[in-house]
């Protein structure tokens, strides 16, 4: 009889089992879709040649009101720096978290993503998001270079290559004024201008998106990239006679211990700017003026974006980050533009804030790269594993434990062998031709006095020349500037 019973309250023992199996694949299944659903949303914006005078120690008083605001809500770098000093090769390796010695994307107009082998097999940010499982939504300026047809048409879920004729690029007549460098108040509506119109439509879209997925929403301005062209009243916002003139980098006999490498990057837009009249102090100072509005306008347009956000349901899940492609000089080392393997082109403002604005108003003074985003991203949204082998690190170990060892050099380059690093309080610089330079920033942060042929810091020097690349990629070609 024990065996009947005991046969008879198998059948029982084997349902309680199931169900309790059922409950566990339910409780994971219902875990895994929290955890889906958990993923954070990514805001992304990319304002175009910003530079760092928006940072509480440039001297220059700029006004950027919402940037303030953002930096009191997010980890902000201090030194953070981009991969290459201009647009196109700094917003490839943004996107594709490689560096330009890996891919020969060294200069503009080189058409990064349809000649570069390793960009060809490597997979974008908006394309692992998706591949991942993102709603991807791009607008505006954001990879200022040609995709092959089919990756274009597949990245972004709102088709940004077409949608409202911004993306990639803006077309002449939306650059607004005739002269590409020129300053000039409009008078004209905001919404003439494209980042204006695609402020607008990430608004929107901020709005009425109410889909099951996270998303990844990119947004990119066309300012303070010149002409410098805004709405009047950013103008206003300036007393132009005082604005701090010189800017506080700008040294009258600065280039005498630049070695001719450095020249010649600094010689790269004197051309245009000779035609500007930049020469004379008036004009130079109208151009400052004309920066600062158009930094200032920029800001206005990120701010109605994050506005948008904090007033919809994404408020408290998402990650926003946002960055520059390159800096910007406006004088200083004697230069008009970026391009330059100094501060000034390769700093970038960089702000990050968490969901729930964790770690808010950190600071953090490690020296750390835009190719640092991609990894970062990669770890923070739980994405699949890209193809290619990430040249950055996951940032996050920085604001989980501020006293944490960095060691990893933020590198710029600029053409084949041209080589810029900072790491610690230092810049180290190298040309092709093995001239060099070296920079205290404890005690020089304008770059004014070049230590590179100073006996006490050759050990040092021996140290940045290691971190130079075995391997530079071949030039996919392209123009300076
Ligand atoms: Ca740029
Ligand atoms: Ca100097």
């Amino acid at each position: 009889m024990g065996v009947i019973r005991s046969t008879g309250h198998l059948p029982i023992f084997r349902i309680i089992g199931c169900v309790l199996r059922l409950v566990a694949c339910a409780t994971l299944l219902l875990a895994s879709r929290v955890s889906a659903s958990e993923r954070p949303n990514v805001l992304l914006i990319i304002t175009d040649d910003q530079n760092d005078y928006a940072s509480q120690a440039s001297g220059v008083e700029v006004h950027t009101p919402h940037l303030d605001r953002l930096r009191e809500q997010s980890i902000s770098f201090s030194k953070a720096y981009c991969a290459s000093p201009v647009c196109g090769p700094s917003r490839a390796s943004l996107f594709s978290g490689l560096y330009p010695h890996q891919t020969g994307a060294y200069l503009n107009g080189s058409d990064p993503w349809l000649k570069s082998r390793q960009l060809d097999v490597a997979e974008t940010l908006p394309e692992l998001f998706r591949r991942s499982g993102y709603h991807t939504w791009g607008m505006g300026k954001l990879f200022h270079a040609k995709l092959p047809e089919s990756r274009a048409a597949n990245q972004w879920d709102n088709n940004a290559r077409a949608n409202g004729g911004f993306a990639p690029f803006a077309d002449k007549e939306h650059q607004l004024a005739g002269k590409f460098f020129s300053v000039q108040e409009w008078d004209a509506p905001d919404e003439e201008f494209p980042d204006v119109k695609s402020a607008t439509e990430a608004v929107s879209f901020l709005n009425r998106y109410r889909g099951d997925k996270p998303f990844f929403l990119a947004y990119g301005l066309w300012r303070p990239h010149n002409p410098w062209t805004a709405p009047r009243r950013f103008f206003d916002q300036y007393d132009a006679s005082k604005i701090v003139f010189p800017p506080p980098g700008f040294d009258d006999n600065d280039l005498a211990d630049v070695p001719p490498g450095g020249h010649v990057l600094s010689e790269i837009y004197a051309a245009r700017w000779q035609g500007f009249g930049a020469a004379n102090p008036d004009a130079w100072r109208r151009i400052m003026h004309g920066y600062l509005a158009c930094t200032s306008f920029a800001d206005w347009n990120v701010g109605r974006v994050l506005e948008a956000l904090d007033r919809s349901p994404f408020r408290d899940n998402t990650i926003v980050i946002v960055t520059s492609d390159n800096g910007y000089h406006v004088g200083e080392k004697h230069h008009y533009g970026k391009s330059t393997l100094w501060e000034k082109s390769a700093r970038v403002p960089l702000l990050v804030r968490l969901p729930q604005q964790q770690h808010r108003g950190t600071i953090c003074d490690a020296a750390v790269g835009l190719i640092d985003v991609y990894p970062t991203l990669v770890e923070k949204c739980d994405l699949e594993t890209p193809p290619q082998e990430l040249a950055g690190r996951d940032l996050s170990a920085l604001w989980n434990d501020p006293d944490t060892d960095w060691e990893y050099p933020a590198i710029t380059t600029y053409g084949e062998g041209r080589f810029s690093v900072r790491s610690g309080n230092w810049r180290y610089i190298r040309y092709p031709s093995g001239e060099e330079e070296l920079y205290d920033h404890r005690t020089d942060p304008h770059e004014f006095y070049n230590l590179s042929s100073e006996l006490e810091h050759e050990d040092r020097i021996d140290e940045f020349r290691k971190l130079v690349p075995s391997r530079w990629q071949a030039s996919l070609g392209g123009r300076n500037g």
